[in-house]
This record gives structure tokens, C-alpha cells and sequence, in this order.
């Protein structure tokens, strides 16, 4: 996969060389390309912000210099989804992580101060798919970390960038359902042991005990995503919990 992002802090996305994500880049897997949108400015001062038309607080990114960025990262005749970070967008799930995890090209624009000038993601939209993501319902100052969460999400679910593909099966929201609570040695530890069942050696048992759990945590502290489970996602089993 590739990504650019067009950003005005382009040390912000520095993490993206660390850990698991740095090891993908290393190995081929993920080739990112961070962008300085001042880049497209023509001024001396290099502006990429104006007051807002019809007044109000704060200022807004001017399009030029987003038309200009976007046509050059990603020329006429080639092929890119565009994401645009913002509180205004639509909320992003691991669904969504799964989606974007299987195109070839992702490009983020990444909005500072109130935001972009409406008209870029409208002309933007005539030559691209545009998808507006937000990560939930909060305020960040711009779309910087919320490209480090999305990338992060999505990279590690790229072929080959997790080392046991095993662990995506069974970690929170793979199913729908947070995860289950986990456990390593030592058996004892402060008073606290660990649920004897796990040393029990029976797979049967061990697999209802972790589903059960599951499903308790996520009534109690997630009960919206209970109640989103497709009716066949639970067994006869499971309602008995
Ligand atoms: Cl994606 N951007 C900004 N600026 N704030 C947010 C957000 C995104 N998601 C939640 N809050």
C-alpha cells in the first residue's frame, strides 16, 4: 500500500517510522510520502489560512493551495482514496479499518485551525472516491493524529505486518465483541491467581469461559455494540449468559 499525507506540521507523522509500521516501510510492505502543504503556497509568508466568509471565530484553509497539492500527488490518470480527517466526518470502526486496508493508495489531507475550505473535498470528489472520517465524538486540534490512529489501524492489517495473523482473529472487534481478559505467568501474582480454567488444559472449556467473558464485558461496558450483533452472531450458548 501507499499513502501520502498532506499536512502542515510534516514532523508530526514521525512515529509512522517507529515499531511495527516502521518495520512494514523497511520491509516493502507500506511506502509513505508526508507532504508539506506550504509547499503550494506562492507568498512570502507562505498562508494556507483566511477568515471565514459570513464571519465567525477562528480562520479556514484557503483551497488553493489543497487544489495544488492534490493535483500533484496525485496527478490526472492516476487512481487514490481520499480521506479527510475531521470531527465532522463519518466514525471510524474496524470495519472501516478492513475497508481501507484494501485499497492500493490512500491519501490524507489533514485540516489545521476550523477546517478546509468546503470546495476541496466537493472538487476533489469529481476525480476521487472522498471519505470524511472522524475518530469519535471530541475535538482535536487537526487531522495529524487522527492520520497516526487510522494508519496504524489499517497498516497492521496489511499481509505480512503483523507477525501471527492469529492475533488479529481474536482481538477486540474482530467479532464485534471486546476481547477477553488475558493472562501470563506468573500463576500467582500479589494474591491474585490467575482464572484456574486457563491451567485446566481443556480447550473446550477454556474457548466458552473466554467467549462468556467477552460477552459480559461488553454488555457492561459497550452494550451499544451488543445490541449492533447480527442475531445469528450469538449462539444458544451465548445467551445463557
Ligand atoms: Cl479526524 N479531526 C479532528 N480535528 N478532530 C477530531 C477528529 C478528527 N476525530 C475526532 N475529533
Amino acid at each position: 500500500m501507499r499513502i501520502d499525507v498532506i499536512t502542515i506540521f510534516p514532523h508530526y507523522l514521525a512515529p509512522l517510522r517507529e515499531s511495527l509500521l516502521g518495520r512494514a516501510r523497511d520491509k516493502g510492505l507500506l511506502e509513505v510520502a508526508v507532504h508539506d502543504l506550504r509547499d503550494w503556497t506562492h507568498d512570502r509568508h507562505r498562508t494556507v489560512d483566511d477568515t471565514p466568509y459570513g464571519g465567525g471565530a477562528g480562520m479556514v484553509m484557503r483551497p488553493e493551495p489543497w487544489g495544488e497539492a492534490l493535483d500533484t500527488v496525485v496527478p490526472a490518470g492516476e487512481k487514490a482514496r481520499l480521506i479527510v480527517p475531521t470531527p465532522a466526518g463519518e466514525v471510524f470502526t474496524q470495519a472501516m479499518a478492513h475497508e481501507l486496508a484494501a485499497e492500493q493508495r490512500l491519501v490524507f489531507a489533514c485540516g489545521r485551525y476550523e477546517g478546509i475550505d468546503a470546495r476541496v473535498v466537493e472538487e476533489a470528489a469529481t476525480r476521487m472516491p472522498v471519505t470524511e472520517i472522524s475518530l469519535g465524538d471530541y475535538v482535536l486540534n487537526g487531522g495529524e493524529v487522527a492520520v497516526l490512529v487510522i494508519v496504524e489501524a489499517v497498516g497492521r492489517l496489511l499481509p505480512g505486518v503483523v507477525g501471527n495473523p492469529e492475533s488479529l482473529v481474536e482481538e477486540s472487534h474482530a467479532d464485534g465483541l471486546l476481547e477477553y481478559p488475558v493472562y501470563t505467568k506468573p500463576a500467582s501474582w500479589r494474591d491474585r491467581d490467575v482464572p484456574p480454567i486457563l491451567l485446566s488444559g481443556d480447550h473446550g472449556r477454556i474457548a466458552r469461559w473466554r467467549r462468556d467473558q467477552a460477552l459480559a464485558r461488553t454488555a457492561a461496558r459497550r452494550p451499544d455494540l451488543l445490541a449492533a450483533l447480527a442475531p445469528e452472531a450469538l449462539s444458544t450458548a451465548d445467551r445463557t449468559v
